[in-house]
């Protein structure tokens, strides 16, 4: 890998070169091995990133059904917003329509004339409009670049309406598009509006015994009902999921839970940091991306919770299902087992699906997110070192403090220390780096250039990554699974996930059809079966 590095640098401008060596590290697991990463894209390179906009609405709120998500802007960002993530939910049970607004698009379509004497006048119609029709609990209104260009207060629009309104909570968020570096930036600006505007607002006790709630995971192709159905099996209540199949009652109760887990580390730890600071809950890192990943998650619920019962439960429901799980594995190994794949998406998922790899015999030779920080690469232990750039200084930040009335340490530092030593990541991340194998390449924001020198230079087998990638690795002669839509399939999560994940993998791996193609560029000739058989 280092004369790959070495090529791929040979073709940048020197000071890009330097910037763009930073983010690619040639792992070596003995090594506290810097990843830079969350900083600016070099313009025109070709990322894979979105934008702040798209990680507040988009990621952290999109999937809660009975919101109305009102887009104050242009009206594309809201339409190519539009169903395009595959967060799934029930209907729900609240009201004859269940009050779901998955489906609808909401926007101010704000146009010229808003542009130029402002568009806080539409917005309020907007928010009046969309009360009169659904009467929902509440409407969070989300900026767009020019919102904050121009200097619309979304923040006084929404404090106005919400008294105006009485019974509609609503909330706005300044997630311009530019505001950060990526869609990490969208997820903070989410995490605080939430925490500020309804996480605590009500105090109802659950019923259940074993209270958690599970932070980032987004009900996307299924993931989330399936974990739901393992934690029913084992007798564990979720009263939150931050925010797959969410509803604003779960997040308002969320803090009557006594643990939060945390599936995706990157776009929800500020939640559970702030929780932890004001409630007294403790949180815990998990996967549920893997069969092993999944039973190992499930007995880490049953050590913090120290319940023989519900210890004993769990290890019924792993026992029941892990082999099955485990059979379709060494089945599909057949056709899986030495094979070389290639992850680059957004966060956490460039990290859990290796996992799922691994117990395909299969090795990640190169991963990488888009917008991940160093510590989802190299472990909490680097925050301390991470320097705070103007970038990351624009993003708000909540001065939180114990709860006077409500702050409940759940679990004594004695436990919390116990538990760690056990080897049970209690606030912690260890990161993806220590996960992957020695001479791995890691890449932070993969450029075009370097997707395309990557393939050259590895051959992968399969390459993972989103919808702007896939055609152009196809046609390079290369599957690609798509690990944000899961390309329309899925869940991929927990043991039945698993099944399915092993299934499509060792299906898109048996056809040689990919290495047959050329693409209409390369030269052909007439007996290759060409997609573009009109060239030859
Ligand atoms: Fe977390 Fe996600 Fe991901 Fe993410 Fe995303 Fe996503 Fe993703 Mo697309 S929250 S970081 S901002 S696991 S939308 S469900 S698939 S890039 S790897
Ligand atoms: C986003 C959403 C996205 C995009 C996926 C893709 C998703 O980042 O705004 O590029 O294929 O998962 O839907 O990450």
């Amino acid at each position: 890998p280092s004369t790959l590095k070495d090529e791929i640098l040979a073709k940048y401008p020197p000071k890009i070169a330097r910037k763009r060596a930073k983010s690619m590290v040639i792992n070596d697991t003995k090594l506290d091995q810097e990843v830079q990463s969350n900083v600016r894209t070099i313009p025109g390179i070709i990322t894979q990133r979105g934008c702040t906009y798209a990680g507040c609405k988009g990621v952290v709120l999109g999937p809660t059904r009975d919101i109305i998500n009102l887009v104050h802007g242009p009206i594309g960002c809201s339409f190519y917003a539009w169903l395009t993530r595959r967060n799934q939910t029930d209907p729900g049970p609240e009201g004859p329509d269940g009050e779901n607004f998955i489906n609808y698009c909401f926007s101010t379509d704000m146009q010229d004339e808003n542009i130029v004497f402002g568009g806080e006048k539409k917005l309020k119609q907007a928010i009046q409009e969309a009360y009169d029709i659904f009467k929902p609990k509440a409407i969070g209104v989300f900026s767009t670049c020019p919102v904050g260009l121009i200097g619309d207060d979304v923040h006084a629009v929404s404090r106005e309406m919400k008294e105006k309104l009485g019974d509609c909570n609503v909330f706005g968020f300044s997630c311009e598009g530019y505001k950060g570096v990526s869609q990490s930036a969208g997820h903070h600006i989410a995490n605080n509006q939430l925490f500020r505007h309804v996480v605590g607002n009500d105090d109802t006790k659950p019923e259940g015994k074993f209270n958690i709630n599970l932070l980032g995971e987004y009900n996307i192709g299924g993931d989330g009902f399936e974990i739901d159905r393992i934690f029913k099996a084992c007798g564990i209540d979720v009263i939150c999921t931050f925010s797959g199949n969410s509803t604003m009652g779960a997040f308002e109760k969320s803090h009557t839970a006594d643990l939060n887990l945390v599936m995706c580390h990157r776009s929800i730890n500020y939640m559970a940091e702030m929780m932890e600071t004001k409630f007294g809950i403790p949180w815990m890192k998990v996967n549920f991306i893997g069969g092993d990943s999944t039973a190992k998650a499930l007995r880490k619920i049953g050590e913090y919770f120290e319940d023989e019962a519900l210890q004993a439960k769990i290890e019924e429901v792993i026992a029941e299902e892990l082999p099955k799980v485990e059979a379709r594995a060494a089945e599909a190994r057949k056709r899986t087992e030495g094979k070389m794949a290639m992850l680059f998406v957004g966060g956490s998922r460039a990290h859990h699906y290796q996992e799922l790899f691994k117990e395909l015999g299969m090795e990640t030779v190169s991963a990488g997110y888009e917008f991940g920080h160093r510590d989802d690469y190299e472990g909490r232990k680097v925050l301390p070192t991470i320097k705070v750039d103007a970038d990351s200084r624009n993003i708000e930040e909540l001065k939180i403090e114990a709860d006077p009335e409500r702050f409940n340490p759940r679990a004594s530092e004695i436990k919390l220390e116990t538990l760690q030593e056990k080897g049970l990541e209690v606030s912690d991340y260890k990161g993806m780096k220590s996960d992957m194998s020695d001479n791995s390449l890691i890449v932070d924001d993969i450029t075009h250039w370097e997707t395309e020198k990557l393939i050259e230079f590895y051959k992968p087998d399969i390459f993972c990554a989103g919808i702007k990638e896939k055609y152009v690795v196809q046609k390079s002669g290369i599957p690609l699974k798509q690990l944000h839509s899961y390309d329309y399939g899925g869940p991929y999560a927990g043991f039945e996930g698993a099944v399915n994940f092993y299934t499509d993998i060792e299906t898109m791996l048996s056809t040689t059809i990919w290495k047959k193609l050329k693409a209409p560029w390369l030269a052909t000739s007439a007996t290759d079966p060409c997609i573009c058989a009109e060239y030859v």
